[in-house]
């Protein structure tokens, strides 16, 4: 079979990067070992490979397509409606963490196959047997593997867009192995074992948790031709048995990398020993899931960490010299006291790259399910669903939060923290792109809101409707005589 596999674009400025569509890569090589011949078309940076490919005569026999996000649907869909006009007969097969939690979303005229939760196996007995025509079938491997397994990415597809695949993040930080450049990308473990209410992991992952076997990584790290990789995965270090017996095997096959991550507080606070270790071998950045910063909104999202977990966890990444990066929520019941205290956090640990998020409940997550229901979330339009928006009614007004909201970017990138040493050792020239890029970033979120306080305004004006309606209604019910 002749398969044409397609990334598609991103549905925001994606600041910190282009990374490898490793899906695809994964892929690709496992058409390959079904025999098959195949075509990538990343449309990131590639928009019009498609139609390329179709001028040249390319005919595909099966087309698969990943999703990434919520805001990528629209996207999805419209690539697969593209598809179906430059080649009618040929099928298209969806998948990925979107098509799990909402395939119902994908436009089932334009697409012939929706793959729920892991994929590997799935992708495989397509390669081999072909799809079945008709319409459009929702499935999932109804006996996933425990182990994840998978072979040896084909880079070889990616080679002819691998000048692309870098990171944007300048490490200024004046460290010997600082710098920006060309990034590889892969995972060690997928899905997570924890069940937070805001994050859309678990439930794009079926619930499960699965690593892969050591030697696989081994061989793939072996192969990677850049020295700093991104660890995409959203729980590294859960297993820290697994995690430790790694780090051993990376560091006998001797491979040095420069390697950033994701880890949760209390997986540092228990194995301070893991961090160290895999420290040595070339760890130095970590995502960590602060999300707040009291310890009663950690157990509202069911985080199962706490604030002084969150505290030591700092001090031993600051300890061992790996850079935290600290994700932190910002929930729609947060009053200008409450945004101050994160800002007095961002600065009393002197983060170089703080990220605040705007609680976005993702359709999936337990948040969406709860604000859903409580009739709190102002919009569905799925362009604000990238994390940099509030798309639910704060209690303190939609103005009045994005105003508190866009002073605490302003007071993280303003000079009196980096002059008071509050930038940890973000450079000079570091600090100067972000002071311009944040401000660049929300001066265009102020522009866009714009859509988010029309669609409030318009729900506001239909509830009032609503509620004339309802008394006029109840003014000329016939009276209940029983
Ligand atoms: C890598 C990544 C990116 C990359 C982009 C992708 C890339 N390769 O370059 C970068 C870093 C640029 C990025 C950016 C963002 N991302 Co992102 N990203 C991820 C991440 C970490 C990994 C995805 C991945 O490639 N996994 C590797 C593959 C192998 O695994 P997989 O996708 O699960 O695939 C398996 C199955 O799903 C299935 N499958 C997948 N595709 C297909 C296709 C077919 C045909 C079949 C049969 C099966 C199948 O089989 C596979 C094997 O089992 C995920 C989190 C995660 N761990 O999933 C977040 C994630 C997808 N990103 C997310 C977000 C929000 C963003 C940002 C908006 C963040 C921000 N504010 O800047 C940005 C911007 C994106 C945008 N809208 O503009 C969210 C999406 C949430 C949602 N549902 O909307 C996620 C889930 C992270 C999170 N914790 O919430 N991201
Ligand atoms: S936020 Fe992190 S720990 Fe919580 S469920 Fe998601 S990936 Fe797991």
């Amino acid at each position: 079979m002749r398969i044409l596999l397609i990334f598609p674009q991103l549905n925001n400025l994606v600041f910190f990067g282009v990374y490898e569509p490793l899906v695809m890569e994964i892929f690709s090589a496992i058409a390959k070992e079904e025999g098959c011949e195949v075509e990538l078309v990343d449309l990131r940076v590639d928009p019009h490979g498609c139609e390329r490919l179709a001028r040249r005569g390319f005919r595909p026999d099966l087309i698969g397509l990943t999703t990434h996000g919520f805001a990528e649907v629209p996207i999805v869909n419209r690539c697969a409606a593209r598809c179906k006009e430059l080649w009618p007969s040929t099928p298209v097969v969806i998948g990925g963490g979107q098509a799990t939690v909402t395939p119902e979303l994908f436009d089932q005229k334009h697409i012939d196959q929706i793959v729920r939760g892991p994929g590997e196996r799935v992708w495989r007995d397509l390669c081999r047997d072909g799809i079945a025509t008709g319409a459009c079938r929702i499935v999932e491997d109804p006996n996933p593997p425990r182990v994840y397994s998978y072979p040896l990415p084909d880079r070889g597809i990616t080679a002819k867009y691998r000048k692309h695949y870098k990171t944007n993040i300048p490490h200024h930080t004046g460290r010997p192995w600082g710098r920006k450049g060309r990034t590889g990308f892969t995972l060690l473990t997928q899905g997570c074992p924890f069940r937070c209410s805001f994050c859309v992991i678990w439930p794009a992952n079926l619930g499960m948790y699965r690593k892969r076997p050591i030697a696989e990584i081994v061989a793939e790290l072996k192969s990677m031709e850049e020295d700093y990789i991104y660890l995409g995965d959203d729980n590294t270090f859960a297993d820290a048995k697994y995690a430790g017996e790694l780090a051993d095997a990376i560091r006998a096959a001797g491979i040095r990398k420069e390697i950033s991550s994701y880890c949760r507080a209390d997986h540092i606070c228990k194995h301070p020993e893991l961090l160290q270790k895999w420290y040595d071998i070339g760890l130095r950045y970590l995502v960590i899931g602060v999300e707040a910063v009291d310890t009663r909104k950690l157990a509202e999202f069911n985080k199962k960490t706490d604030q002084e977990q969150n505290v030591t966890a700092l001090k031993t990444l600051r300890e061992i010299g790996i850079f935290a990066i600290p994700h932190i929520l910002i929930t729609q019941d947060m009053t200008a006291v409450e945004f101050d205290q994160i800002y007095r956090f961002i600065e009393e640990n002197r983060f170089e790259y703080p990220v605040t998020i705007p609680l976005t409940p993702l359709p999936g997550t337990l948040d969406h399910a709860r604000y859903k229901a409580e009739g709190r979330i102002v919009t569905d339009d799925l362009a604000y669903y990238t994390f940099m928006y509030n798309v639910i009614e704060p209690k303190v007004g939609l103005r009045e939060f994005d105003r508190l909201y866009d002073r605490l970017i302003f007071r993280t990138w303003s000079w009196r923290r980096f002059l008071r040493g509050g930038c940890g050792e973000l450079s000079l020239v570091g600090f100067v792109k972000w002071w311009f890029f944040v401000r660049a970033l929300i001066y265009q979120l102020r522009w866009k809101r714009r859509g988010i306080y029309r669609a409030a305004e318009e729900r506001m004006q239909a509830r009032a409707g609503l509620a004339e309606a309802s008394n006029v209604h109840a003014s000329h019910a016939p009276i209940d005589c029983r």
